[in-house]
């Protein structure tokens, strides 16, 4: 038994070609239509393309992440109804491809986000790093969000304060490109890379002005409610993605970051189909997240795996490290999986491959010298990927024979 080996390649572009995959073991694939803007639909014809050519090369398209919830939906703004229609479009599309696993988040405006790209570890190899007070001086003081300083520690502002100065203007420039374009370009990104990005990307901060976390909530609920009848009348499970970093953020509302959020979802609307994407590396930033606990608690609907890990550093800070090497217990984590799989397969589920990726990974070795999106080095995310199928084995030998 074991979770089905899946990595995130991003389609005709990517340095990585899907030919070299099944080489170390990959099973399935994770793409999206990246090319697509977020509310626009997925044409049948262009899902079979993709889908042949992962066939081709003896594997299978796991699972769409992400198909992308617009702005218009998050925040239930004009557009809202035909982006609404273009989603259920998407899904149908999906589902009569034969797709049946479909991650999204519901995250205000960024995707992700990190302060340093290229965070150099002691053994040479490199990193991600979000550094709560690097990313104070850029919405207090480099995007000048109004009224930003409200939102953080005086202590935190005084810090900020510090960075800023040492920062030269093209070191201030390059740190909101980074946040704003190049952490999200290539994966639908809300900002394109325009000229005024910074301005672009406030106009979208705007239109949260009166979207509080009980709005937001209320702006999930009734996307789950839309989508969710049409995904279970195509057999496509859905598996929301939490927020990433799982706390605020310039001055947002956050509604995917902890157990109690999960639970707030799940119990509004029961469906399977309703699932969540568990990410180890998004929910072990907070201390008080009992990863193993959530892994149980919502063993039954989680579609989707993402394992990386990280360290946590000072207030809200953290770095991305090894795969097997950091806050989350991956061990006990990859233990409860493959219990939840254990389950499915005595139970007949259908959806008993439980795709898992080895999210983000060191940039190391051979990683310098070739191009690859911010987190998706191949040797490094390789490591992560073999170091995860031994642990199964483990596992599997070890706990359950
Ligand atoms: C970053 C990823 C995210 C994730 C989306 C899911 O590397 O973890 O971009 O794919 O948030 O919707």
């Amino acid at each position: 038994m074991a979770l089905e080996k899946t990595w995130r390649w991003f389609g005709k572009n990517d340095r990585i070609a899907l030919s070299q995959l099944r080489q170390f073991g990959v099973e399935g694939i994770v793409t999206a239509l990246h090319h697509i803007k977020a509310g626009e639909i997925w044409p049948v014809e262009e899902i079979l393309a993709v889908k042949t050519e992962i066939e081709k090369y003896g594997m299978r398209w796991s699972v769409v992440e992400s198909l992308p919830v617009s702005e218009n939906i998050k925040t239930n703004g004009p557009g809202r109804d035909r982006d609404i229609a273009n989603y259920l479009t998407s899904l149908k599309n999906l589902g009569t491809c034969g797709i049946d696993t479909v991650c999204y988040n519901f995250m205000p405006v960024l995707d992700w986000a990190r302060t340093d790209l290229h965070y150099k570890n002691d053994s040479g190899a490199e990193s991600m790093l979000f550094d709560f007070e690097t990313f104070a001086a850029f919405d207090a003081y480099i995007l000048n969000r109004p009224d930003a300083w409200k939102d953080y520690p005086k202590e935190v502002l005084a810090k900020a304060e510090a960075i800023l100065s040492k920062m030269t203007p093209d070191e201030q420039n390059r740190l909101a490109y980074n946040i704003i374009v190049v952490t999200q370009g290539f994966i639908n990104g809300t900002v394109g890379n325009v000229h005024d990005f910074k301005g672009v990307f406030l106009d979208f901060l705007d239109r949260y002005r009166d979207i509080h976390t009980d709005v937001l909530r209320k702006n999930l609920l009734s996307f789950i409610n839309d989508v969710i009848p049409v995904a279970e009348q195509y057999g496509i499970n859905l598996c929301i993605h939490p927020d990433d970093p799982p706390f605020p953020l310039l001055g947002l509302p956050r509604i995917a970051s902890t157990a109690e959020d999960f639970e707030w979802m799940f119990s509004q609307c029961t469906s399977i189909a309703n699932g969540l994407t568990f990410c180890s590396g998004s929910l072990a930033v907070r201390a008080e997240n009992d990863l193993v606990e959530i892994v149980k608690r919502f063993a039954d609907r989680i579609h989707f795996i993402h394992l990386r890990n990280i360290k946590r550093m000072a207030y809200r800070s953290f770095y991305e490290s090894a795969h097997l090497d950091g806050e989350a217990d991956m061990f006990s984590i990859v233990r409860a999986l493959l219990e939840e799989q254990k389950r499915r397969k005595a139970a007949g589920r259908p959806d008993d491959r439980m795709p898992f990726r080895p999210d983000h990974g060191l940039k190391m070795l051979d990683d310098f010298g070739r191009e690859s999106n911010p987190g998706y080095p191949l040797i490094g995310r390789m490591k992560g990927l073999v170091e995860i199928a031994a642990l199964e084995l483990g596992i599997e030998k070890a706990c359950f024979s």
